[in-house]
């Protein structure tokens, strides 16, 4: 069968007939808060791209046009072979949890975590009941964000330990019978890193290993991309008169993944890792090490949508099929290793060319879709709606056989999830949540991923005052930026605190001694003062306690399969204030009955309620209507 070429003639019709017209759609729906059924209007699905040139007046225009239909040709011969049934593998049936070394357990008083903190926590993770860990970066860096700017791949950051104590820490991890993946960052390396420093020499072929241009002698950018840590995406080097990209900071260059050399040093890299026996990576926005070669300029209306010019030019690249099938032929396959992709803005479709099993290319992804709420960004002060995420998770389940998801709210990235929803204070009803979203979390289908002090209900820092206060890279420049833009120092900081990385980043919250117990000196972050009501120690010993939940949540998870593989199916949609779906399979049946509001509902119309037995409960006790939250996991009778 051809495929379709799609250009200014083609239909919107046709173009949510193709899964990547549909995943392209979702976006641009979601960023304009419009619902999913807009575009199913009959006049707009008859509608030539060219006419909605005409209808929009000056916001589509040819750019833009070119843009979606770039995407939609690129995806020309990329097919997935389905399957009848799900592999069981081990990183399907795993409950991960990722460690932010540098916030986890400081053990030598330098106000860092370190290797030997995590050691010392092994157990609490074991009685916890998680079987595999996420090591975000402890690599050699600057630590101009915080680790995720590499200066040397094969060597420990020194303040968090040395390579012997990462080897124990592997071997002790082994020993417990659990698994450890550590942070691939390979869309860019720091500017310290030596790769950099002789391409600065023009020393070949280090001088291809980064994504330059010629500046010939001018004060312009070679295009009008934005950072994501504010300003050009642009560095000048007079002595070069050469342009410099960095997608993130300006001490993060992007590397250039055309070159075939750099190609093979990352395939060492992976593999010096991966024979000393971790078990795999999670891929630091792996969908971007693919650029659009031109580097043409980013589309204004696109960048206003998504908050960052040019975009569209690398969060899918022509080439990103070919260098993940190379790389995991390379290295991955070889070592049996699991890989996680962050692929910051793909949609289902996207992703499933990107890790369903007949691809060979990845295995699982984090998908952002339901990180904030429909029209809103990270960075905008409002409440999250739950109802919103329902949908969204509804849709990212409807992922096909052969493919598999990742599970998660929380990470280094982004706000405490109870903060999301509840405002940064110690609500009333911050556990009776914190228990809902850790149900939803455990009996989803794909991979949980458990962020450090998600378990415990770790929320917001509320005791941010000043922006002295704030270590992101993100979060200052972001500071930077609103002060010059004319925000008073106020306002910029209301405006940072709001959506600061530095929120999911402070202290690990162990007891109510100094610092939660993390460090007994300075902490290189303040400790969120809640700590002293709010602590894995008080809670360790609480069986009602949020803890207490994850830990028989987890236990439920890891001896029902069903749980696991079972079919996801949703049931009383039509109730916006609940989340209600079974997990099915051959042997059993889970119902799942969520209240999504803060206040009394009545139950959903069942007509057997006498088939279901009650396995968890956020509430004790039965209730006639449903109760703020209330969250219930059910097993049917088998008649
Ligand atoms: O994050 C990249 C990413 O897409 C989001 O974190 C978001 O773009 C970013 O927060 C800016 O808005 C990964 C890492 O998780 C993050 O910690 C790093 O800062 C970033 O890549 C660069 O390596």
């Amino acid at each position: 069968m051809t495929e379709q070429v799609f250009n200014q003639n083609s239909t919107i019709g046709q173009i949510l007939n193709h899964p990547m017209g549909k995943d392209i759609a979702d976006r641009l729906l979601l960023k304009i808060n419009l619902p999913p059924f807009f575009m199913n209007n009959i006049l707009i699905k008859s509608l030539q791209l060219k006419h909605m040139k005409l209808l929009s007046g000056r916001y589509i225009d040819d750019d833009f046009i070119k843009t979606i239909c770039t995407l939609l040709n690129q995806t020309k011969g990329e097919t997935i072979t389905p399957v009848s049934e799900q592999q069981p593998t081990w990183w399907k049936e795993a409950v991960f949890y990722q460690i932010y070394p540098r916030s986890f357990k400081d053990t030598d008083g330098d106000g860092l975590g370190d290797i030997l903190g995590i050691i010392e926590k092994l157990p609490y993770l074991q009685q916890l009941g998680v079987n595999a860990i996420w090591l975000s970066p402890i690599y050699d860096s600057p630590m101009d964000d915080m680790g995720y700017d590499i200066r040397d791949y094969k060597k420990i950051f020194e303040k968090y330990g040395t390579m012997e104590q990462f080897d124990t820490l592997l071997q002790e991890v082994h020993k417990r019978g659990m698994r450890l993946i550590m942070d691939l960052i390979i869309n860019h390396t720091s500017d310290e890193h030596t790769w950099f420093k002789r391409a600065l020499e023009n020393e070949a072929p280090y001088n291809d290993f980064y994504i330059s241009k010629k500046g010939n002698g001018n004060t312009t950018p070679p295009n009008n991309w934005t950072s994501f840590f504010s300003g050009p995406a642009w560095n000048y080097n007079e002595e070069q008169d050469r342009w410099y990209l960095h997608l993130f900071s300006k001490k993060q260059i992007d590397l250039n993944w055309e070159n075939n050399e750099l190609q093979k040093e990352i395939y060492d890299i992976v593999n010096w890792w991966l024979d000393k026996g971790i078990d795999g990576f999670r891929l630091d926005v792996i969908n971007y090490i693919s650029k659009q070669p031109e580097l043409p300029n980013g589309n204004e209306v696109i960048a206003k949508l998504v908050g960052y010019c040019g975009i569209e030019h690398y969060f899918y690249g022509p080439r990103l099929h070919e260098h993940l099938r190379k790389l995991r032929l390379n290295t991955f396959e070889t070592h049996n290793a699991v890989t996680v992709g962050e692929v910051p803005g793909l949609g289902v479709y996207m992703s499933e060319l990107l890790v369903h099993e007949s691809r060979k290319e990845l295995d699982m992804i984090f998908s952002f879709d339901h990180l904030d709420s429909p029209g809103k960004s990270r960075l905008d002060d409002y409440l999250y709606d739950l109802v919103a995420l329902k949908n969204i998770l509804i849709k990212w389940q409807g992922m096909g056989l052969g493919s598999w998801n990742t599970l998660f709210f929380e990470n280094h990235d982004n706000q405490r999830m109870i903060s999301k929803v509840l405002g940064n204070t110690n609500h009333p009803l911050r556990f009776p949540l914190g228990k809902m979203l850790a149900v939803i979390h455990l009996t989803l289908k794909g991979t949980p991923f458990i962020f450090q002090g998600e378990e415990i209900g770790m929320i917001n820092c509320n005791s941010f005052t000043s922006i002295d206060q704030f270590r992101d890279v993100e979060s200052l420049n972001l500071y930077a930026s609103f002060l010059q833009n004319g925000d008073s120092k106020d306002e910029a900081l209301k405006k940072v605190i709001a959506g600061s990385r530095d929120h999911a980043r402070t202290p690990f919250q162990w007891n109510d001694s100094e610092n939660g117990g993390f460090s007994t000196g300075t902490p290189w972050i303040m400790a969120n003062p809640d700590f002293k009501i709010c602590n894995a120690d008080q809670q360790n010993g609480d069986a009602t306690s949020l803890l207490s939940f994850y830990k028989k949540l987890i236990d439920l998870r890891n001896n029902n399969t069903v749980l696991i593989y079972g079919d996801f199916k949703p049931t009383h949609n039509l109730r916006n204030d609940l989340f209600c779906y079974y997990r099915i399979s051959e042997s059993e049946t889970y119902y799942i009955e969520i209240n999504l509001t803060q206040k009394h509902v009545p139950k959903p119309l069942r007509l057997k309620r006498g088939e279901l037995k009650l396995v968890l409960s956020n509430y004790e006790g039965n209730n006639f209507l449903l109760r703020p939250f209330e969250a219930c996991v059910y097993r049917l009778n088998q008649s």
